[in-house]
């Protein structure tokens, strides 16, 4: 297991459209306790693959209340959207101390390969759904602050610019 190093946002990575894995092997295995670790090492409760600069279709994710309960979706697609939208807080280990409403469904279903490269169906709601909204639009290149102003963003864009200067200096 090791924790990997995040990308932070503006990182142009961050952009990069992930591929679908081929085939669950060792590999991906490996990828997978990785991002979990990095993941839980960083108090988060999601993390893609495109964070740690791996462009390849796997989430992890853990919104159980003691944080013991990790999911792995692998080549995730979201095959139910419901009509109801809801507005939700979001943070992004990519974008550190920044946290703002997004707009998203407010339940999806959504069908993935387990660690064990076996599909099953998960059907979310609340900080589930949002979290996997999240971490998908981060495997298509998206991160949350591209929902929000013009202005919200290049201030982000400004502060994220001078918080890695600053600890790059030390
Ligand atoms: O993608 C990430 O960087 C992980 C996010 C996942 C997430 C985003 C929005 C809403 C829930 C989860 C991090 O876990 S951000 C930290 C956080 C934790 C709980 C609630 C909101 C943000
Ligand atoms: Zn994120």
């Amino acid at each position: 297991m090791a924790q990997l190093p995040i990308l932070r946002y503006p990182d142009p990575r961050l952009h990069t459209v992930a591929r679908p894995v081929a085939d669950v092997n060792e590999r991906i295995r490996q990828l997978v306790d990785d991002l979990i670790e990095t993941m839980y090492a960083n108090e988060g409760v999601g993390l893609a693959a495109t964070q740690v600069d791996v462009h390849e279709r796997v989430i992890v994710m853990d919104t159980s209340e003691a944080h013991d309960q990790p999911l792995v979706l692998i080549n995730p697609e979201i095959i139910e959207r419901s009509a109801e939208l809801a507005l939700g807080e979001e943070g992004c280990l990519s974008v550190p101390t920044i946290y703002d409403k997004v707009e998203r469904h407010a339940r999806v279903t959504v069908r993935a390969l387990g660690r064990d490269g076996q599909p099953f169906e998960l059907q979310a709601e609340g900080l589930t759904s949002v979290c996997v909204q999240h971490e998908m639009d981060h495997l298509l290149g998206k991160v949350f602050v591209e929902y929000l102003s013009n202005l919200k963003r290049d201030r982000i864009r400004t502060k994220m610019i001078k918080k890695t200067r600053d600890e790059q200096r030390g």
